[in-house]
């Protein structure tokens, strides 16, 4: 094997209780102790902070990542002022569960919402009521859509504007608002301009305290739809470098036959594109917001996606495989105060889980032991810390979709999947060598070498899990 497996590249042992222990990991604490240009007055502000969240954006499909012809100009905008995490992924490649990720920082079998199906449990704590409790000013602005009775009882949140049409996916045009409790008929006919609306109208509220504003986009969820002048912008590309393997149509998404995207999967992929472009639109408004009021310089703004999409890759289209193009996200940070090498690129691997203690600790708040992901706030200042090179990748059934319940195990080189269905047997790859993720290695010499140090650090992670 080329790349070379061994377990100090590719497997470490490191628990979170180890990282925290070691003191990787608080910036909080860096700043207890008065390194320089993270302390901070008792009585100064936090930072404010903006979290932006859309839906099936896939981690490839960026100007700044190399797409050959989607323009993405305010997220490349926002990564050259910050830093990109290149190797960002999430825990569940699947929206509710993604979502709960972000909000609690744990994992889906601990927080609960392991698919689509089983219910948000509101004893659940997220990052906005501990940052409530920390004296911020908290927003929920857009979609919610996670199982359970409608929508969900948040502690610590000031401002909640979310929608339940279409299954909670709400919908592009004259979406209904739900704002504070009352219904509202929606402003702007684009959802995105709705939500960002709402979005520039919490910032410009009157305050004497940070904000938090959480501000989850429908876009770029299918049934994709652009406004003008973004629709049909990408109708002349000819070679949209589709994969070799895509089917040209498409039927059924992960076999499910009742929420399915018929049509030629060109055309589809086109209006996805345009999706992406019209998002990126209004994110350069609220960027253009923020920084227009003098706000840029004191807020922390993260851009993620809640999971990557397979557009034909391994003759799938949609997500919950645990192939890199689902399973991969973008993830952009900008934050003038810290940053110090504006247009940085990262290549640790950050998780969905790691957004919530990493804003805790950049309000100088120690994550709770409870939440499984790392700050990863020391990334932004350039400072060395031992990371994570290993982590578990879970996918559990979502009725009537026929993927089985998987696990895996990512590293910085190779991938190790299993699944409890005899029709889909173990895969392995070599990452570096194959990041398309075409030869099983599996029964092969390669493999051979790589799979016992796989399976062990597989199996450590779902003990350490509580899942065996
Ligand atoms: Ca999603």
């Amino acid at each position: 094997m080329a790349s070379g497996y061994n377990l100090r590249n590719g497997v470490s042992g490191m628990t979170r209780r180890e990282f925290l222990h070691a003191g990787a990991g608080s910036l909080a604490a860096l700043a207890a102790a008065g390194l320089p240009g993270l302390t901070r007055a008792a009585s100064a502000p936090g930072p404010n902070m903006v979290f932006i969240l859309s839906d099936d954006h896939r981690w490839d499909h960026l100007g700044c990542m190399g797409h050959p012809f989607v323009k993405t100009p305010s997220m490349d905008r926002l990564a050259s002022q910050g830093v990109i995490f290149e190797n960002a992924f999430v825990a569940t490649s699947l929206c509710s569960p993604s979502r709960a990720c972000f909000l609690t920082g744990q994992y889906p079998h601990t927080h609960g919402v392991r698919n689509n199906i089983t219910p948000w449990n509101d004893r659940n704590v997220t990052f906005l009521e501990l940052l409530k409790k920390a004296g911020y000013d908290t927003a929920f602005i857009g979609k919610w859509h996670m199982p359970g009775s409608g929508l969900p009882r948040l502690r610590g949140v000031d401002r909640f504007v979310s929608f339940t049409a279409e299954r909670g996916q709400g919908r592009y045009l004259d979406c209904p608002l739900y704002v504070d409790g009352r219904w509202r008929e929606s402003r702007r006919e684009y959802i995105t301009e709705e939500l960002t609306d709402y979005a520039i109208e919490f910032i410009d509220a009157r305050r004497d305290r940070p904000f938090c504003l959480y501000l989850a986009h429908k876009a770029v969820h299918h049934q994709w739809t652009a406004p003008e002048p973004f629709k049909g912008m990408y109708d002349r590309i000819s070679d949209l470098k589709l994969p070799p393997e895509a089917d040209p149509w498409v039927g059924l998404v992960d076999n499910n036959i009742t929420y399915g995207m018929l049509g030629r999967l060109p055309d589809l992929y086109r209006r996805y594109c345009e999706t992406i472009t019209a998002l990126d639109s209004e994110m350069g408004r609220l960027l253009e917001a923020l920084d227009s009021r003098g706000l840029g310089e004191n807020t922390i703004v993260v851009y993620a996606g809640d999971n990557g999409f397979l557009w034909g890759e391994h003759h799938r289209v949609d997500k919950r495989w645990a192939y890199e193009e689902s399973i991969r996200i973008p993830f952009i940070v900008r934050y003038p105060r810290l940053v110090n090498r504006p247009g940085t690129r990262i290549g640790d691997m950050v998780l969905n889980v790691d957004l919530a203690p990493t804003l805790l600790d950049l309000a100088g708040k120690a994550p709770p032991r409870t939440m499984e992901g790392l700050s990863f706030a020391p990334f932004l200042s350039s400072r060395q810390v031992s990371w994570r090179s290993a982590w578990l990748y879970e996918c559990f059934k979502d009725y009537p979709y026929t993927v089985p319940d998987i696990f895996a195990v990512r590293t910085r080189t190779h991938k190790y999947v299993e699944t409890d269905s005899p029709c889909h047997p173990p895969e392995l790859y070599d990452i570096v060598d194959d990041p398309k993720e075409r030869r099983n290695l599996v029964g092969t010499e390669a493999g051979a070498n790589a799979l016992p140090a796989l399976k062990r650090e597989l199996d450590r992670l779902k003990k350490e899990a509580g899942i065996i």
